[in-house]
């Protein structure tokens, strides 16, 4: 199950880290609009006792909420009317916008209706253990009350509040981590950030310490020494990163909180694995990992995308990623006066109401130890748009797997006798999760199969433990 001999490069590609993470606009066409390499850092080999205590809170949560808020939300895919198609936070840079156009907006931002506290209900609700917020995006405002630029939310809006600030209290009320991502190598508004060639030319020819010294790294500081115990620093698209100017964010995190995670896209060693947006590696992996995602197909919010995943989606995405080792990082974009789409509410909120149930199934759960059920790959050595092996995935069952039990998700109706995986463990007992009520099991020949009532009681899906003789499964291969 673990595959520690796995190399970089290999994970990058299986996991579409290494290319573009290119994303369907709202409109639908195939236009792939970032072109970004999302370099990897592989955690340490063989682990590392410090970094392994500190993810111990990590590998419990699984699933957490991502949001990305910031004044394109002002915009919201429309720039002078024009409809601006691609991510919504990227408008400036899609438009362009020069800087001193873009910067009007912070005038206009007043989110009068931001409520921090039901925020963090909402991820409660939801089922979710961890939230992760932009700090500062590409477009180089920060949501938060910076002393090192005047381009913060508290000195360059009417709503003068520490965004940010008042998520954190809200958060620590709660008993809620709270993680910021910070784009810590574009930032469009700097003339030497990465990124921003309409304003300020190419970004060779740009004095990129000037920047890291004088605004990244003082704001990751900041961050970390005015809001609390910080879960985790969600650093990204790590352009003109050295390992060296890696090290330097790196090293202020570990002497400001040393039990900060640190993401896989800070250009130098991270504590855990980014996938690329929105990918779902095919099979387990053996390190730390987590896939962000959008509920829509944007982060930050656009008016015209209503492309929301079902219930039912995210809900398989999510134990999908279990059954393989991961964390769901699943966002929502919030509109600018602050509220958090109904519709994206209700749909976590759906799949809160799951996890109340079933969520044994899935926090502080461990990959399948079997991963026949994950898939076949392509006899034909056929590779996936990221060059990866094409795997036919199937969806129709998941494992997920604490000491001594194993929990079978159904999300199709399963054969009326449904065959474990072959193991060398004995079968004690099964049971439905949600009401406790007992399957038959029949061995023969060392193989059990379950007896299942038909319909399944949850059609979104449904869970049933299997107890077994031993800790740990021995599957025979
Ligand atoms: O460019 C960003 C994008 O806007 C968004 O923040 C995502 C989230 O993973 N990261 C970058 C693209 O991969």
């Amino acid at each position: 199950m673990k595959n520690r001999s796995m190399s970089r490069r290999d994970w990058m590609v299986r996991t579409g880290s290494a290319v573009a993470a290119g994303m369907l606009p709202p409109g639908g066409s195939s236009d792939l609009f970032i072109l970004e390499e999302h370099r990897q850092q592989t955690p340490a080999d063989p682990p590392d006792p410090i970094r392994e205590k500190r993810l111990e809170w990590f590998h419990e949560a699984k699933y957490g909420l991502f949001i990305h808020w910031g004044l394109y939300a002002i915009p919201a895919g429309q720039w002078n009317g024009q409809r601006v198609p691609g991510l919504g936070e990227w408008i400036m840079y899609r438009t362009p916008v020069p800087v001193r156009e873009y910067e009007k907006l912070a005038s206009r931002f007043n989110p009068v209706k931001f409520n921090p506290d039901e925020w963090v209900k909402l991820a409660k609700d939801a089922g979710m253990k961890y939230i992760v917020i932009t700090s500062k995006h590409h477009d180089g405002f920060a949501m938060f009350h910076s002393k090192v630029s005047s381009y913060n939310v508290v000195e360059a809006t009417p709503f003068k509040r520490d965004v940010l600030k008042e998520l954190a209290a809200a958060c620590a009320r709660e008993n809620m981590r709270l993680g910021f991502y910070y784009s810590q190598s574009q930032d469009w508004h700097e003339p030497n950030g990465a990124g921003n060639n309409w304003d300020f030319g190419p970004d060779e020819k740009k004095d990129y310490d000037q920047y890291l010294r004088d605004k990244a790294e003082p704001q990751v500081r900041e961050l970390l020494t005015g809001y609390g115990p910080v879960a985790l620093i969600w650093f990204d698209t790590p352009r003109m990163m050295t390992g060296d100017r890696g090290q330097r964010f790196a090293n202020i995190v570990r002497s400001l909180q040393p039990n900060t995670l640190i993401d896989g896209r800070l250009g130098t060693e991270g504590d855990y694995r980014s996938t690329g947006d929105n990918v779902i590696p095919g099979q387990v992996q053996g390190e730390a990992w987590e896939t962000p995602a959008t509920i829509n197909h944007t982060w930050g919010y656009r008016a015209d995308d209503t492309d929301w995943k079902a219930p039912g989606q995210i809900t398989f995405k999510l134990v999908d990623i279990v059954s393989k080792g991961g964390n769901y990082l699943l966002n929502i974009g919030p509109m600018s006066d602050g509220v958090i789409p109904q519709a994206s509410q209700d749909i976590l909120r759906t799949v809160g109401l799951w996890l109340q149930i079933n969520g044994e199934a899935v926090y502080g759960a461990g990959a399948t130890p079997f991963g026949e059920e994950l898939g076949e790959a392509s006899p034909r050595r056929a590779k996936n748009v990221r060059g990866e092996p094409l795997v036919y995935s199937q969806t129709e069952w998941r494992v997920t797997a604490k000491a001594g039990r194993l929990y079978f998700t159904f999300f199709e109706e399963p054969r009326a006798a449904f065959p474990i995986p072959a193991m060398k463990n004995a079968v004690k007992r099964a049971y439905r999760l949600a009401d406790r009520a007992p399957l038959k099991t029949k061995t023969e020949n060392g193989r059990t199969t379950l007896e299942m009532d038909r319909p399944i009681l949850d059609p979104m899906a449904t869970v049933v433990v299997v107890e077994f003789e031993g800790n740990k499964v021995e599957p025979i291969r």
